[in-house]
């Protein structure tokens, strides 16, 4: 039997991330952690060719896709079988991005940066990621407010799964994400993950992407983003216990080994994944 869960590894394909060397290194560097991820456990890859850091400027659709396509494309023949998801907001990048092999599509606008991605996503029938974000990533970090962050968020996503409906999106392709860290304070994400279950009861699988996140630095002084692992699992074994079962991350091993765990003691339905275990 699979893991009751899945976990999207995070492959950055901006110039930050694969840099030095020449543009085919940068490639072959992405492919090889790509499939790094996989074979750590990684279901879905979640490649994305724009920052949306806070601070982040937009990047070009032309760019974008030159970023990502070579990828993606490298990704689907390499006969690992791995889903693969296109993090764009533009309907031509996530276009392309189907065509050289992408089979999710995840935009942290919710279609509202690019709505005509919704008829494509209805039109090639393939599975979705719907997030909130109050604002947008180059200001939305500047003072944010809610009324309730956790009643905002929830109406916010149903109206952008009606929205996906009437667009011809079949519910059963439609994942949800609070958004965490996207317009939120410290406060605000950890409230999110207190009342996770609120969002869990909207009837669609909910992803969460803690990974590396700044309010885990703020929580534990970690300054490094690489030092934040054991936070990102504190908030991804919690979030499985309430409900959430999609997690993007960049540490995907100790994820897998942590979400595993998690759920063999919450699922009464878990079997070993081996058998030379006594303890
Ligand atoms: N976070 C980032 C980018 N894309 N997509 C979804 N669905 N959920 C997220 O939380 C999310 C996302 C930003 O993280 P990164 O810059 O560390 O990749």
């Amino acid at each position: 039997m699979g893991d009751p869960f899945r976990v999207m590894g995070v492959l950055n394909v901006t110039p930050d991330s694969f840099s030095d060397g020449g543009r085919y290194l940068e490639i072959d560097a992405a492919v090889a952690h790509g499939i790094e991820l996989v074979d750590a456990g990684a279901a879905i890859l979640d490649v994305g060719g724009e920052s949306t850091r806070p601070g982040a400027e937009p990047v070009g659709a032309e760019e974008e896709r030159r970023r990502v396509l070579p990828v993606i494309e490298a990704l689907a023949s390499s006969g690992r079988g791995m889903g693969i998801s296109i993090d764009t907001s533009k309907a031509s990048v996530a276009a392309a991005a189907l065509d050289a092999g992408a089979s999710f599509v995840n935009d942290v606008t919710a279609f509202r940066a690019d709505p005509s991605i919704a008829a494509l996503v209805a039109e090639r029938a393939v599975d979705c990621c719907l997030m909130h974000m109050l604002g947008e990533p180059r200001t939305m970090q500047v003072d944010p407010r809610y009324d309730d962050v956790v009643d905002d968020v929830k109406a916010f996503l149903e109206e952008r799964m009606s929205f996906a409906v009437r667009a011809g999106i079949a519910e059963d392709r439609i994942l949800l994400d609070p958004g965490i860290g996207f317009g939120k304070t410290v406060e605000h994400n950890l409230e999110l993950l207190r009342r996770l279950g609120e969002l869990v009861a909207l009837g669609r699988p909910v992803v969460i992407g803690t990974s590396r996140k700044s309010f885990l630095g703020t929580l534990t002084g970690r300054k490094d983003p690489q030092a934040r692992v054991p936070g990102t699992i504190a908030t991804t074994v919690l979030a499985y216990e309430r409900g959430a079962r999609v997690f993007r991350v960049h540490d995907v091993a100790p994820v897998v080994d942590a979400l595993r765990v998690t759920a063999a003691t919450v699922s009464p339905q878990w079997t070993p994944t081996t058998t030379n275990s006594t303890t």
